[in-house]
């Protein structure tokens, strides 16, 4: 069985945490409190952070590479496209989510008030230029929904959490997080302290 060690305010952990869902699987959770953590995740994630998958004597860390070994693992619903020109434009756009939206989480966490603000305004910039892709498509990649929407949620349900305030051009933003939200296996997914950042 899979073992997810996962921080319960992890916007990381929660990608992995939804995965496991959508794909409806047997697994088990470890809850990791991050402002706490126990010795051993030092021992199974050199760089001693969350998400960490351990499954026998495979041991993975980082979100996405987590995640994309679930989906070849258990490939129902599959959340990578099949095509590989496909494959590789998602790849391109999971790696752009960290470089332009997720890299400022840690400012707005533990910077000063000057860069939290900085960040915010880039997490803002960021969503209103994809705001368009929105009004046209129900998903991030069409009609199905994938890994980059899989990606993109934990930051989407943070927004109030972490003081981003989106104008009226994200609205499409918006309605597209309310679909991520609604699907059952994102909810299912949700630790009590996620659950408490949005009301
Ligand atoms: N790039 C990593 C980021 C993981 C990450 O930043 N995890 C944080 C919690 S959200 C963590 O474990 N922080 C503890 C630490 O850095 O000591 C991923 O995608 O998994």
């Amino acid at each position: 069985m899979m073992t997810l060690y996962s921080g319960t305010t992890c916007p990381f952990s929660q990608r992995c945490r939804i995965v496991l869902f959508e794909k409806g699987m047997d697994f088990q959770i470890v809850d990791v409190d991050v402002f706490n953590k126990p010795e051993d995740i030092a021992v199974i994630n050199p760089y001693g952070k969350v998400p960490a998958l351990v499954e026998r004597d495979l041991i993975l860390y980082e979100a996405n590479i987590i995640n994309e070994y679930i989906d070849e693992r258990f490939p129902h619903p599959q959340l990578m496209p099949a095509d590989p020109v496909a494959r590789a434009r998602a790849r391109l756009f999971l790696h752009r989510f960290e470089q332009d939206l997720f890299s400022h989480i840690p400012a707005i966490e533990h910077g000063s008030d000057k860069e939290a603000d900085q960040a915010r305004l880039a997490i803002r910039d960021g969503l209103t230029q994809i705001a368009p892709i929105f009004a046209k498509q129900k998903y991030m990649l069409g009609d199905d929904y994938s890994m980059l929407d899989v990606a993109i949620a934990p930051l989407l349900w943070r927004l109030d959490h972490y003081g981003v305030k989106l104008g009226k051009e994200a609205v499409p933003v918006m309605k597209y997080a309310e679909r991520l939200f609604a699907r059952p296996a994102y909810f299912e997914a949700m630790t009590p302290s996620e659950k408490a950042m949005r009301k």
